[in-house]
């Protein structure tokens, strides 16, 4: 059978049923009125037939549901576009190979999990020499020079290191979204470039679970990444940006 992909809506049993899972907490008391209450929000959140299919006590006044409901709404598939990393994605001897003919000098590199973030492990997982998912991380490669500041770095230092540094290249992390903080972090991050004036020395690349690339465009960075992201991906991309920059320049 094949799908209408201007008209999709989840399934579960048949086509376009409709039907989806989802979970939350309330801040009501464990109960049949909660119960009532989780039934309702679905109804209203676009769920026709809700079921609460598992409900737990989490404290006093507090409680977690699992409802399945059948989606009322669809989204037209054909219409969708969505901005992708522009990049040919290369495995790590094709990276140190292009930049050894393309670029004919170490690619500076300096990476951080800024703000008050301390989740270390996605910048490691790029960048630390034993790598993650069978991929070296950015410091194995013999044409990176990478420097990992670790977690909870200030955007200023973050900058005055890669000014020293040289750096071709910042890569900053967030994990934790909560209360948008990673917006504003990643906000002040470009606005202190540009007051400093060397936005444009450095190809600006964010990452995390809950990034992506129109949201890293839309704060004023070069590129986005998010989860499962692995070194070569990035790597691939801001080797061929810097590349294209060179011939932008000149050009000039
Ligand atoms: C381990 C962990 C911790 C450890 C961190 C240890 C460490 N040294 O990193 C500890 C226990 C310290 C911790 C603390 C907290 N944590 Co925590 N933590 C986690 C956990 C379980 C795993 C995160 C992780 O390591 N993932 C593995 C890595 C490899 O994945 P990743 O980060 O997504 O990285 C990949 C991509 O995103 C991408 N990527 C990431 N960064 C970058 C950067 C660039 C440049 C690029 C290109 C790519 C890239 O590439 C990576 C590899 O593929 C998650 C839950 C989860 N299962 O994800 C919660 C989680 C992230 N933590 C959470 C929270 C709330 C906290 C605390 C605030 C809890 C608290 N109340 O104290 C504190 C925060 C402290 C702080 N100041 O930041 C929440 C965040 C919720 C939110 N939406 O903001 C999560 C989602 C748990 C949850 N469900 O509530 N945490």
């Amino acid at each position: 059978m094949k799908a209408d992909l201007t008209c999709v809506k989840p399934y579960g049993d048949t086509l376009n049923d409709g039907m989806v899972q989802l979970s939350f907490s309330m801040t009501v008391p464990y109960g049949e009125e909660a119960r009532e209450a989780a039934r309702q929000l679905a109804m209203k959140m676009g769920l026709d037939e809700p079921q609460v299919y598992h409900m737990k006590d989490l404290t006093e006044g507090f409680t977690f549901f699992i409802v399945y409901g059948k989606c009322r709404h669809f989204v037209d598939f054909t219409s969708i576009r969505v901005p992708k990393v522009d990049s040919v994605r290369m495995d790590f001897d094709q990276i140190n190979q292009y930049i050894r003919e393309k670029i004919g000098r170490k690619v500076v590199v300096v990476g951080a999990c800024t703000g008050t973030d301390a989740h270390t492990v996605g910048i490691d997982a790029i960048m630390n020499m034993k790598g993650y998912h069978g991929e070296y991380g950015l410091e194995r490669y013999p044409e990176i020079e990478a420097y990992n500041l670790g977690s909870q770095v200030e955007n200023e230092v973050l900058m005055e290191e890669a000014l020293k540094k040289k750096a071709d290249v910042i890569l900053v992390s967030q994990v934790v979204t909560q209360k948008g903080a990673h917006i504003q972090t990643l906000t002040e991050l470009v606005e202190l470039l540009e007051a400093e004036g060397v936005r444009d020395q450095f190809i600006l690349i964010c990452g995390g679970p809950r990034i992506h690339h129109e949201l890293a465009l839309e704060l004023g960075f070069d590129a986005g990444f998010g989860p499962g992201t692995l070194a070569p991906d990035v790597a691939s991309y801001f080797v061929q940006e810097l590349v294209r920059r060179q011939n932008r320049s000149r050009m000039l």
